[in-house]
């Protein structure tokens, strides 16, 4: 008789908890659970997860909701009678940069959890500031460029930290919890990010942050993989104190805390591993252990990443290098106004989403010369933080061009600021909730000129948690697997590959071009390009 060998992988998204649990043996996912926080955790008053203060700038989230859902998501488990026991290692993925700011309550109430009581009623305390500034946070302009002068000007925050400061990541937002809150950042023993935070909760002490994650705060060395004194040094004082350590994403962090072994039947020997944010997670969770290939997440943010054997930075500045999971490195773009832009114009319309897709569908590729540029939320690429949604050639009112012009507009910007990783890739794997829909990703097929895949598991980031989890369990155990064989069943489980047109390559190239201009155009005053619109028109819509 075989012994069944599960994995688990978590994912504590902006708007959801996502749970995947695979079994090894049938290459087949036993149960996918997600709990979006409106719906399961009203008391919170969030928007889907999230509580946006002021000017809208400062975006944060609740980590005591997140506890709630660990919990509620193991009591699902238990309910669907999964035997928990059977799950030899867990790791998970969390949204990126947000941080946790913990008081010197945490470690002690992690190491005596009662399992006849819940998680929430023991860590209510533990907080010292109850709310978590997340990654949809732009506040921090202040303290991005107060730590960039002090590292030396962008080339060096790049070189040094893979990234130039962006408000989002975790140093600025410490530095702006320091400047404004000095005694409450001295009341703070211990900074999570939430891949740490919701690992710690497992393990039942503070978990360290791994190499991934940790290279979305602008405080890690990414060519060392230490944390950075210059970077400490610039953002708040005593801070190496108040940070984890770093680990390699497939290290071991201990066994299951017996909280989860007592009240969910866990088996005392479940291994656990880091946590990593969801983009490395992700990265794996499409089967990325390679060049030439990229992947499109369509989530809350829309994010365009790919494997990367050589470090090598995007010289504007726009773009991020994390570490990925395998002990190398993946490129990052991030996107702002991904899932919450395509709503807010299907909203407008009172559209389902079937009616959205066959809108998308009907419009001929290049949408008539309508052009949109999609600030609807202050953006990271290209840096708007004043948004403003710009339509060339239609107004708001036109339902059919609005439609067309979110979607072309978001892949277009994808296409054009990913143009400095220097290789076009030649398959895309579409993943995040909107990649279910094939007239979206025929889209990115035609801008791009390569096959799209679609996975059936939209899910990736907790897939590749769980995949992540596979592979050091083996390891551990002296089975050889390679990153190919670990990923290759599960990743292959594909749904339709769609495959560009050829004869919209040029139209695409061409709006591309006309893309830039307007980028151009808006943001740094440059010519307006209406003649060239009006050019487009003449080649690719002239009415006989
Ligand atoms: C990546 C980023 C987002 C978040 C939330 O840099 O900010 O993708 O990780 O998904």
């Amino acid at each position: 008789m075989s012994i069944k060998e599960y994995f688990l992988g978590l994912d504590c998204s902006t708007q959801s908890l996502t749970g995947i649990i695979i079994d090894f043996e049938s290459k087949k996912p036993v149960i996918s659970r997600s709990l979006p926080f409106s719906e399961y955790f009203p008391h919170y008053n969030t928007d889907h997860g999230i509580i946006k203060f002021e000017d809208g700038k400062v975006v944060h989230s609740y980590p005591l909701m997140w506890v709630e859902a660990l919990e509620l998501i193991f009591s699902k488990f238990k309910e669907a009678e999964i035997d928990l026991s059977l799950i030899k290692a867990i790791s998970g993925s969390g949204q990126q940069h947000g941080t946790v700011y913990l008081n010197e309550k945490f470690c002690k109430a992690l190491k005596n959890l009662n399992s006849t009581k819940n998680l929430k009623e023991q860590l209510e305390n533990v907080f010292s500031r109850e709310t978590a500034p997340i990654w949809m946070d732009s506040s921090t302009t202040r303290q991005c460029e107060e730590i960039r002068k002090s590292l030396g000007g962008k080339k060096n925050t790049i070189e040094l930290t893979g990234s130039d400061t962006f408000e989002r990541f975790s140093g600025p937002q410490i530095k702006k919890f320091y400047q404004e809150n000095p005694e409450a950042y001295e009341k703070t023993k211990i900074i999570h990010l939430v891949s740490s935070f919701m690992a710690s909760i497992l393990l039942g002490d503070n978990a360290p942050i791994d190499h991934g994650d940790g290279a979305g705060m602008n405080l890690m060395d990414i060519i060392k993989k230490i944390w950075s004194d210059k970077a400490l040094d610039a953002t708040a004082p005593n801070l190496k104190n108040k940070l984890p350590n770093l680990i390699k994403s497939y290290h071991i962090i201990g066994t299951i805390s017996s909280y989860f072994i007592k009240k969910y039947g866990f088996n005392p020997e479940t291994i656990l591993l880091p946590w990593s944010g969801d983009n490395p997670n992700s990265l794996i969770g499409v089967g990325l252990i390679e060049k030439g290939k990229a992947a499109i997440s369509l989530g809350t943010s829309d994010t365009y990443f790919g494997f990367m054997e050589k470090l090598h930075t995007d010289p504007h500045g726009e773009s991020h290098v994390f570490a990925s999971p395998t002990g190398d490195y993946m490129s990052l773009i991030c996107f702002k106004n991904g899932a919450i832009a395509r709503e807010k114009i299907k909203n407008k319309f009172n559209l389902s989403w079937d009616e959205f897709s066959k809108i998308l569908e009907k419009i001929p590729p290049g949408n008539n010369g309508n052009i949109m540029l999609p600030y609807f939320l202050p953006e990271i690429v290209p840096h708007i933080l004043n948004p403003k949604v710009y339509r060339f050639g239609f107004d708001e009112n036109n339902k059919d061009a609005n439609v067309r012009a979110i979607i072309e507009s978001q892949i277009l910007s994808m296409r054009h600021h990913s143009e400095w990783i220097g290789e076009k890739p030649n398959i895309i794997y579409a993943t995040g909730g909107a990649s279910k829909d094939t007239a979206i990703l025929q889209i990115i097929a035609d801008v791009n000129d390569v096959d799209v895949v679609q996975f059936e598991i939209s899910n990736s980031a907790a897939l590749g948690a769980a995949l992540r989890s596979a592979k050091t369990y083996y390891d551990k155990n002296g089975v050889k697997k390679s990153w190919a064989e670990i990923v290759k069943d599960f990743t292959s489980m594909r749904g339709t590959v769609i495959s560009p047109r050829k004869k919209y390559r040029k139209l695409y190239d061409d709006m591309v071009f006309l893309y830039k201009e307007y980028e151009d155009f808006v943001l740094r005053g440059g010519i307006n390009p209406e003649k060239y619109r009006q050019k487009f028109m003449e080649l690719y819509f002239k009415k006989n």
